[in-house]
């Protein structure tokens, strides 16, 4: 496994991504081709399953866009099983705070960081790749390759921040605008200072303990300055989105 956008990131590159919800694996292969650095296929809010997410994985690692997983609740079974088909990474929505972020670490990452259950599937080659004989070696490359980016939306979590950042085998953190501004009882005021002042102190504590600070951006405007704000990574809009205002525009320019 080479997990491209840990790469981009660890030369400080900032990434682009977006949210995936169509199931389809030829609007993966076209995401790609567009140029985008990273997709999260979205098991939380978008209809997608198991056996939707391989093919997807596939199409992505076919045309070397990095393919992360938002899974859909923090049991052991979601964590493993789309690490276990190819995910580069997991997006946890709604971690309420410490001991849940444990339970990730212990659920996603191989000893002697994590407890990751063990079997030779297709993100080891089924058991016949460069890392076959060596079991350790194996561990400690997924280790490396696979993140684990819990999100902050709960203010439980956002007090915890510091404390959370400080574990090993957390990569870094996800803020949920939406679900962190509907906590703080702002729903949607992106530009509230309560709200703004969340997400910095988000920030700040990941780069305090260097690790990788993502958030969602509803338009590309909001993309564009939460890179200026110092944000590793921006996951803009949702494919499906996308097309819809593709083909707005076009219609808008058909009728003018
Ligand atoms: C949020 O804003 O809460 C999200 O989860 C973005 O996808
Ligand atoms: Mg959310």
């Amino acid at each position: 496994m080479r997990n491209l956008m840990r790469e981009k990131l660890l030369n400080g590159k900032k990434v682009l991504g977006t949210f995936f919800q169509s199931g389809s694996e030829a609007v993966m292969e076209a995401i790609a081709v567009s140029g985008l650095d990273f997709v999260i296929i979205d098991k939380e809010h978008g209809p997608i399953g198991v056996e939707t997410a391989l093919g997807l994985i596939r199409a992505a690692e076919l045309r070397n866009i990095t393919p992360l997983v938002r899974i859909k609740d923090i049991s052991r079974s979601s964590v493993l099983k789309v690490l276990d088909i190819g995910a580069q990474g997991i997006i946890v929505p709604a971690v309420p705070g410490i001991d849940d972020a444990k339970k990730l670490v212990e659920y996603g990452k191989y000893i002697p960081i994590g407890a990751r259950g063990a079997a030779m599937g297709r993100a080891a080659d089924f058991g016949h790749g460069e890392y076959a004989d060596d079991i350790m070696a194996h561990f400690a490359h997924h280790n490396e390759q696979t993140m684990i980016i819990p999100m902050c939306e709960s203010v439980e979590f956002l007090e915890s921040i510091e404390e959370i950042l400080q574990m090993d085998g957390i990569d870094g953190v996800f803020i949920g605008p939406f679900d962190l501004s509907i906590a703080l009882g702002k729903p949607a005021q992106f530009s509230d200072p309560a709200v703004a002042s969340a997400f910095e102190r988000v920030l700040k504590a990941c780069q305090a303990t260097r690790k990788f600070c993502f958030i969602y951006a509803p338009t590309a405007e909001k993309a564009k300055d939460y890179f200026r704000q110092g944000f590793d990574g921006v996951a803009v809009e949702i494919d499906l989105q996308v097309v819809i205002s593709g083909y707005k525009e076009i219609i808008r320019r058909v009728k003018a």
